[in-house]
């Protein structure tokens, strides 16, 4: 039946980015006949896939069931995505399991439509307490995601992500405020800064006394549950389920903290916690009363391993590169020039690019790298190791062959890299999917918020880079798609400076609750109900803290505005950089020195200013000299 106004188009809602009132109204119905009555399409959707059955039976069985997706060959999958539509409304022919849901679904959009057309009020449920599923990701970069348009786009990475921002509201310029693992968490779990919240760098404990957004939203009637990486050590408090990854967790076979004490459970990491969520909406939840459920994923997290089924994904194409792979920093202050996290000269080929890597490789005990890759393939078991060595194999040999230096060794690391990280963000981008199917068969899609995000950008080759820390745009910006059924339009690109300290009020906003005055953010409700009056905020403020340590990236703290952003390094003597990001949105020409200086004076006033909005006065340690010239060679010349 016409379902339209629901869930799931093919890619091209995306392009034309209609919303599904006016993607109806534009296009010539056709009439299609089904046991479940007569109903309407748009042309647009049969334009690749009125062959019939047998295609639509290919679609329903590799895109509409979570078994045989994983199963399906990629060509299918996207053979799929062609004649979604038509799938979705004869799957009542071709799949026995969803009929029954699918048909009351279809009937309850049909009294729907019919009351629009009677002129009948009828009482939406979705401004009722929805309820709140949000899957987090672990270094997804919105460059990353299809829908963000961004040069990776022509990979198509996410095709599930990409669906849930055709159906909801995509935020462009969504930014952290620390670009690290446990901080952005933190922050997300308090509604505040890190100088606010306590957990500053990785090396922190998050104290879970204090008040989080869980334990507001259970005060207000919610049951709430965890699953999957947590990073802030600890027992969770605020959910009344939980089962969460020790540190960053294991991609096979992982361990998982429990109320009851250590657990491992077989598979990969993300279709595991994926089957934690799934088995609570089904088991654990208590019919009648809202939930929030946080699926946070450890993908695609360094070392990037891929679960087997996505082993060979992305074999036989090139990746495209970034245009700034061979970037020199030219331009930066030294920061940029002492950092440890060039693709090039700090990723290891063997730990974090698996060259020649088994579970016996000849290790240099006294190497400090990333080991956890190798460590992660001791406890596979022979049939992971044979899946992984018969895809690795080869194009070690071939590597080996081609004796690669220079810029083509260079090259060559990004493409393992860069696939790799793809893999992962595939696993992730299955499970949106399958969580939402999940949904759709329960009945809760009509009445749950479905958002995806990720604690902070990542390089994937930009500037020569991986991981990320740095407040240029590539780590500081952070996925956010919200699809809130009944309030966001379909494919609606938002383009208000938000961030993570946003993301516990919206949710307290959602469920009703009461909004505490120490929150620093600021409810996102008025953004997804098209109700905001003027601009949303000004600029957002940034600081980031850890170092010395991993990577080497000296603190800095900024501000950044819909068109300028300002940094500050502090601890080698002040260091300033300054973009335009409207004429260079690289960040390649530091406009510090050259800028009007009533240009420049303003936008450090606005800084200062917002560093006392946010009562930041945290410590700002310039070193000794001597230790200067230990970090930065520059200072010992
Ligand atoms: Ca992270």
């Amino acid at each position: 039946m016409l379902d339209y106004s629901k869930r799931k188009f093919p890619p091209f809602r995306s392009e034309t980015r209609l919303s599904p009132a006016s993607f109806v109204a534009s296009r010539n119905p056709t009439i299609c006949p089904t046991p479940a009555g007569s109903f309407s399409l748009p042309q647009h959707s049969h334009r690749n896939s009125v062959d019939g059955l047998c295609e639509a039976r290919l679609c329903a069985q590799t895109k509409r069931t979570p078994i045989s997706r994983s199963k399906a060959s990629a060509n299918a999958v996207q053979k799929a995505q062609t004649c979604y539509v038509t799938a979705y409304f004869r799957q009542p022919i071709s799949l026995a399991h969803p009929v029954m849901s699918r048909h009351k679904k279809a009937m309850r959009i049909l009294l729907t439509i019919l009351a629009l057309f009677l002129g009948i009020s009828i009482t939406s449920k979705a401004d009722n307490q929805p309820n709140i599923v949000f899957v987090f990701s672990d270094d997804h970069a919105p460059h990353a995601i299809g829908a963000y348009n961004g040069w990776l786009k022509s990979v198509n990475p996410t095709p599930e992500i990409d669906e849930l921002a055709a159906d909801g509201m995509l935020f462009q310029n969504s930014f952290c405020t620390n670009s690290i693992c446990g901080p952005s968490r933190a922050v997300i779990q308090t509604g505040k800064h890190s100088h606010k919240n306590g957990f500053m760098n990785n090396g922190n404990s998050f104290d879970w006394n204090q008040q989080t957004f869980p334990k507001l939203l259970k005060k207000v009637g919610y049951q709430t549950a965890l699953y999957g990486k947590s990073h802030l050590k600890g027992h969770p408090q605020g959910y009344d389920d939980w089962m969460v990854l020790p540190g960053q967790g294991l991609y096979y076979n992982p361990d998982f903290i429990t109320p009851e004490g250590k657990k491992r459970i077989d598979g990969h990491c993300t279709d595991v916690v994926t089957d934690l969520a799934v088995q609570w909406l089904k088991e654990k939840r208590e019919d009648g009363k809202p939930f929030m459920l946080m699926v946070q994923h450890k993908a695609p997290h360094r070392n990037w391993m891929p679960a087997e089924r996505h082993l060979h994904l992305y074999d036989d194409i090139e990746m495209p590169e970034p245009t700034t792979l061979f970037d020199k920093w030219e331009d930066n202050t030294l920061a940029a020039k002492y950092q440890e996290l060039e693709v090039d000269g700090h990723m290891h080929i063997n730990h974090d690019l698996f060259l020649d890597l088994t579970p016996d490789f000849d290790d240099d005990k006294e190497l400090k790298t990333d080991k956890s890759a190798f460590r992660n393939l001791q406890r596979m078991s022979p049939t992971q190791v044979k899946a992984w060595r018969d895809a690795y194999g080869p194009k070690d040999e071939a590597f080996h062959k081609a004796n690669l230096s220079g810029d083509d060794l260079v090259r060559w690391k990004y493409q393992r890299y860069a696939k790799n990280y793809l893999r992962c963000v595939k696993g992730v981008d299955e499970s949106v999917g399958r969580l939402r199917d999940v949904l759709a068969e329960l009945e809760l899609d009509d009445n749950t918020v479905v958002i995806y995000s990720s604690d902070q950008g990542f390089y994937i080759g930009d500037h020569g880079w991986y991981d990320k820390r740095w407040m240029y745009e590539e780590s500081f910006k952070m996925p956010l798609i919200v699809n809130w059924p009944g309030v966001t339009d379909g494919g609606a690109v938002n383009m208000e400076l938000v961030q993570n300290i946003d993301y516990a009020p919206t949710f307290l906003a959602m469920a009703g609750a009461d909004i505490p005055d120490d929150i620093q953010g600021k409810s996102l409700v008025p953004l997804l109900k098209k109700q905001q009056e003027g601009k949303f905020r000004d600029a957002v403020y940034y600081h980031y803290y850890e170092y010395p340590s991993v990577h080497m990236v000296p603190r800095h703290y900024g501000i950044r505005t819909d068109r300028y952003k300002l940094m500050k390094f502090y601890q080698f003597g002040e260091q300033w950089e300054m973009y335009d990001l409207e004429k260079d949105p690289d960040e390649l020409t530091n406009i510090y020195e050259t800028a009007d200086k009533k240009l420049v004076d303003g936008m450090k006033k606005k800084l200062e200013d917002l560093r006392v909005h946010y009562d930041d006065n945290s410590h700002e340690p310039e070193y000794p000299l001597e230790k200067k010239k230990g970090f930065w060679p520059t200072f010992a010349k």
